[in-house]
């Protein structure tokens, strides 16, 4: 069973113990389920900046399985920190990698990746803190996108002098247009929360982080007057080439990603890019 404290609980909000939750503990996330609702809430819980580790790739890998056996209502992706959605990747992962855990790292961020782009049920993300890189992607991901005030989010991965995988710009070419994904891509924009709804990036401004889980509650609550069947297959109909091109070509995929990894000149800018975010905090 799920300890206490591994369980973000609200009123009328109960943990999810199902067969997978129970065989693997969260640690670094949190999951609870609304009795009234049936809606999944998954908090990740990673401080100080949620940056995606394997381990925690992984639990949202679990999750998502679980949740689209159990045909859930909906998922709200949200974070229990007060100011980072996640910072992305952890750069720890990438930094010196060791070459079978960064294939281990690789492949699991691809399944969560096509669970929760391809999802059966409806995902929406209250995105109540900072979302560069890796988590805007997991917002994209999403159907809907409800974020706080003065906060950022984007794909800034030129900034780090890395390319974003194809996957990743399919992910914001489903949700803005072609034209404001070529330039948001290639000079590494990180929008405010107020840009970021004038391109559509985003769907709504939420006053807090409370807030932002209600209308995405009222985003998914929608759904429930729809047949959950037909939903995913359109869903899936409309999302589909951006899977397959994945699901086609994951070994593809990972060897570019190791190629790139193992090149100097990317070592060389994460290296300088951990530095800048220490310099940061000293200054
Ligand atoms: N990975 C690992 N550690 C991180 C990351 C990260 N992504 N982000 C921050 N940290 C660390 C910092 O180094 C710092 O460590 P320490 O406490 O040891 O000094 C700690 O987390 C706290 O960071 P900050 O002081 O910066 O925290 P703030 O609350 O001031 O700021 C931010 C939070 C805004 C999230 C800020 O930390 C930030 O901008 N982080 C970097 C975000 C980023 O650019 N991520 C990109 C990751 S790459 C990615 O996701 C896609 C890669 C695509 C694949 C490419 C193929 C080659």
């Amino acid at each position: 069973m799920l300890a206490a404290k591994q369980c973000f609980r609200l009123n009328s909000m109960r943990c999810l113990s199902t067969s997978a939750m129970r065989q693997s503990k969260l640690i670094s996330s949190s999951l609870s389920v609304d009795d009234r609702t049936g809606i999944a809430t998954l908090e990740l819980n990673r401080p100080p900046v949620n940056s995606l580790n394997q381990p925690l790739l992984q639990e949202i890998s679990t999750v998502l399985t679980d949740l689209g056996k159990n045909k859930s209502k909906g998922l709200i992706l949200t974070s229990s920190s007060p100011s980072v959605f996640s910072a992305g990747l952890d750069i720890l992962e990438m930094y010196k990698p060791d070459p079978e855990k960064a294939k281990l790292f690789w492949t699991t961020l691809q399944e969560v990746w096509l669970k929760l782009y391809g999802s059966s049920f409806p995902t929406a993300a209250a995105i109540s803190g900072h979302a560069p890189a890796g988590g805007c992607l997991l917002a994209l991901c999403c159907e809907y996108r409800v974020m706080c005030p003065k906060l950022t989010i984007g794909l800034n991965e030129t900034r780090l002098g890395i390319v974003a995988p194809v996957w990743f710009q399919s992910s914001m070419r489903n949700v803005i247009s072609v034209r404001d994904t070529e330039k948001a891509l290639t000079l590494g924009t990180m929008f405010s929360t107020d840009e970021a709804l004038k391109i559509g990036l985003i769907d709504e401004v939420a006053a807090d982080k409370q807030d932002a889980i209600k209308r995405c509650e009222e985003f998914l609550l929608q759904f429930s007057k729809v047949s959950f069947d037909a939903r995913a297959i359109t869903k899936k109909n409309l999302r589909g080439k951006d899977l397959a091109e994945l699901e086609n070509n994951r070994e593809g995929d990972l060897q570019t990603f190791l190629f790139f990894l193992n090149q100097p000149k990317v070592q060389k800018g994460l290296e300088l890019y951990l530095q800048s975010l220490k310099t940061k905090k000293s200054s």
